[in-house]
């Protein structure tokens, strides 16, 4: 997955007039974007393949799968025959059932990214020590794709640590949980940002200044 201007949009807008107005504003600084629950609950599943079939964008659904295996199985492969790309799949449930989501999205000819540690502070009392070994099983399952925290850099690093230099790693947390782009890059593929970008007054002023703080 080549992503563009490294920055993944979360398009977590809940109308679709809205979405498409971000989308065709940005659709020459994005090739992908992640979309959840926020517009997804809202929309219908259908909203997926509409926005693959309207854009060129890839796009990674957001729906942190997190159940036993069996189920694991039917939401993957829901998901991805409604046109998405990818979907991120939950770390902590375990081996068996981060693999149903991995053979399922393979069976697909698609991806999964797994989630080892969330960004947000609350996530401290459980993932922090349950991430290493998330991060191990993924590497020992062969996932080639994670979701890490931009608002933890010292945890992002020692989850690319455990993944390789080869492992693509994306990042939520930049703008407005307060990570910084250019210090999440060092670490990551890509920068995951959401509402500093759709809250904007000016949703293509704000991702170049991103690109630009990304360089500099
Ligand atoms: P903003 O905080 O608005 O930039 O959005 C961040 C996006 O990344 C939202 O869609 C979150 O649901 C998502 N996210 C996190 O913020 N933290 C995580 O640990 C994991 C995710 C995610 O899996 O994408």
């Amino acid at each position: 997955m080549k992503i563009k201007n490294k920055i993944i949009l979360a398009l977590d807008v809940q109308e679709k007039n809205k979405a498409y107005e971000i989308l065709d504003e940005l659709k020459e600084d994005l090739n992908t974007i992640k979309i959840g629950y926020p517009l997804v609950l809202n929309e219908g599943p259908e909203i997926i393949t509409k926005i693959k079939e309207k854009y060129d964008f890839k796009i990674i659904t957001d729906f942190k799968v997190a159940d036993i295996p069996a189920t694991n199985e039917k939401i993957v492969n829901t998901t991805l025959k409604k046109g998405a790309d990818a979907i991120i799949v939950h770390g902590f449930t375990g081996k068996d059932s981060i693999k149903a989501c991995l053979d399922t999205a393979r069976e697909n000819n698609k991806e999964i990214f797994l989630l080892t540690e969330m960004s947000h502070p609350g996530a401290d009392l459980f993932l922090k020590g349950a991430s290493e070994k998330i991060a191990e099983i993924g590497k020992e399952l062969e996932i080639k794709n994670y979701v890490a925290p931009a608002t933890k850099i010292d945890r992002l690093k020692k989850i690319r640590e455990i993944v390789g230099k080869d492992a693509y790693i994306i990042s939520p947390g930049v703008g407005f949980q307060g990570g910084s782009i250019k210090n999440t890059l060092k670490y990551a593929n890509a920068a995951i940002i959401g509402r500093s970008i759709y809250n904007s007054n000016s949703p293509k002023e704000k991702i170049h200044e991103f690109i630009e703080l990304s360089k500099n």
